[in-house]
């Protein structure tokens, strides 16, 4: 029985993490997972629809996953992997690379994505419009308040 460790937002909970998870699962046996604290999420420029109390509940809710814990900052995977005694961490391949400097404490591992689903596409599907539309919009809005706001200084 190996422990496999990984980490994630998990926000939206979908088809990709669970295909992600329950690979993580079948690879060592016993499967846990540092869920993205909302402070943790603010670093990266994430805002989730669900708190981390929901995602860390809905996590530990599916039968892949044995165990979870926040994720606060960046750099607590290497102490993770030796408090939770893990043989392996792992990834989805988006992150192919960024974190093999944990190699020297444990196997590292990338497995490929769930190509056709994402946290961000669920929101821009459900919201009715993609990102550039919104970026577009966002731009027009400033404009509109720069000219407005030109206006009113004269
Ligand atoms: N994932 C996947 N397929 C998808 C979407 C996500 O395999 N269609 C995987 C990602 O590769 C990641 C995990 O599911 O390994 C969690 O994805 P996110 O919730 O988006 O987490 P992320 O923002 O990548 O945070 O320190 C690491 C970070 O906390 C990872």
């Amino acid at each position: 029985m190996k422990t496999v460790i990984t980490y994630g937002t998990f926000d939206l909970f979908h088809v990709g993490h669970i295909r992600l998870l329950k690979r993580l699962k079948d690879m060592g046996g016993k499967l846990i997972v540092g869920i993205s604290s909302d402070e943790f999420n603010s670093i990266k420029g994430k805002q989730s629809f669900y708190s981390y109390e929901e995602r860390a509940e809905i996590v530990l809710s599916c039968k892949y996953v044995d165990q979870v814990f926040p994720e606060d900052d960046w750099d607590q995977k290497r102490g993770d992997i030796l408090k939770y005694n893990a043989s392996i961490f792992a990834m989805g391949n988006d992150w192919q690379g960024k974190f093999d400097d944990l190699a020297k404490v444990c196997e590292v591992v990338y497995l490929p994505r769930t190509d056709y689903i994402s946290t961000t596409s669920i929101k821009e599907k459900l919201a009715g419009i993609n990102s550039k539309d919104l970026e577009l919009i966002e731009k027009s809005m400033h404009d509109v308040i720069e000219i407005v706001q030109g206006l009113v200084r004269k």
